[in-house]
């Protein structure tokens, strides 16, 4: 079973708002210790620029500043993991879960996750930092209405997540909101007391 094959896999969610900056941590944690890094955001974006039907869905959704739905996103995260699991030592789960049911079905139908990494940041950063990266990104939800949407359903819909991981005790909290180096440090503070 899955299950089984990720046993000795650490398991590290990667959450935080849009804009957090967990994409550009889980890159800086890939090249100190190696894990496999899988973004949920990436693995969309790539349905989307192979042009099928199910990635013109998908863009319509992430234009929006929506959440695609539940059994899209965890099949496409566990085929991916499979696919690495027997060359990879760990996964970082970038941008998942974005809900409390997200989490809950990971759990049933892949493995427990051995911690959850929470990257900080107020609002007004992930606003300042989005519309920054729209400048360049050309991504179809790097603009000032669609910000305002993922911004509000972070609140609604992800943060809650906290109240039921925190039962769980695997919440690792950095704060998100000096430069990419600063928030590494803490980054890293987590990671190596997890050797
Ligand atoms: P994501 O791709 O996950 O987008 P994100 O929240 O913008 O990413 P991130 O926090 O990684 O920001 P980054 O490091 O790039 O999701 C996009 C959409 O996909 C969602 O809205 C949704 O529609 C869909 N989706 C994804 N996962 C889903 C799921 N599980 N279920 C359903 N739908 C899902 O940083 C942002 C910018 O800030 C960059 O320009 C970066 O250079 C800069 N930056 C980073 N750290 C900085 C720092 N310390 N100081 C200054 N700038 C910094």
């Amino acid at each position: 079973t899955m299950a089984e094959e990720l046993k000795n896999h650490t398991i590290i969610f990667v959450v935080g708002g849009p804009g957090a900056g967990k994409g550009t941590q889980c890159r800086k944690i890939v090249a100190k210790y190696g894990y496999t890094h899988l973004s949920t955001g990436d693995l969309l974006r790539a349905e989307v620029s192979s042009g099928s039907e199910k990635g013109k869905e998908l863009s319509a959704i992430m234009k929006k500043g929506e959440l695609v739905p539940l059994e899209t996103i965890l099949e496409m995260l566990r085929l991916a993991m499979i696919e690495k699991a027997a060359a990879s030592k760990g996964f970082l789960i970038d941008g998942y879960p974005r809900n409390v049911k997200q989490g809950t079905e990971f759990e049933n139908e892949v493995a427990d996750p051995t911690i959850l990494l929470y990257i900080e940041v107020k609002p007004d950063t992930m606003v300042e930092r989005l519309l920054n990266r729209g400048k360049t990104s050309g991504r179809v939800d790097d603009n000032a209405v669609t910000i305002k949407n993922r911004v509000k359903l972070f609140y609604e819909a992800t943060e809650p997540i906290l109240d039921f991981y925190e039962d769980k005790g695997i919440i690792r909290k950095v704060d998100g909101e000096g430069t990419r180096e600063e928030v590494f440090d803490h980054v890293v503070a987590v990671m190596d007391s997890l050797k």
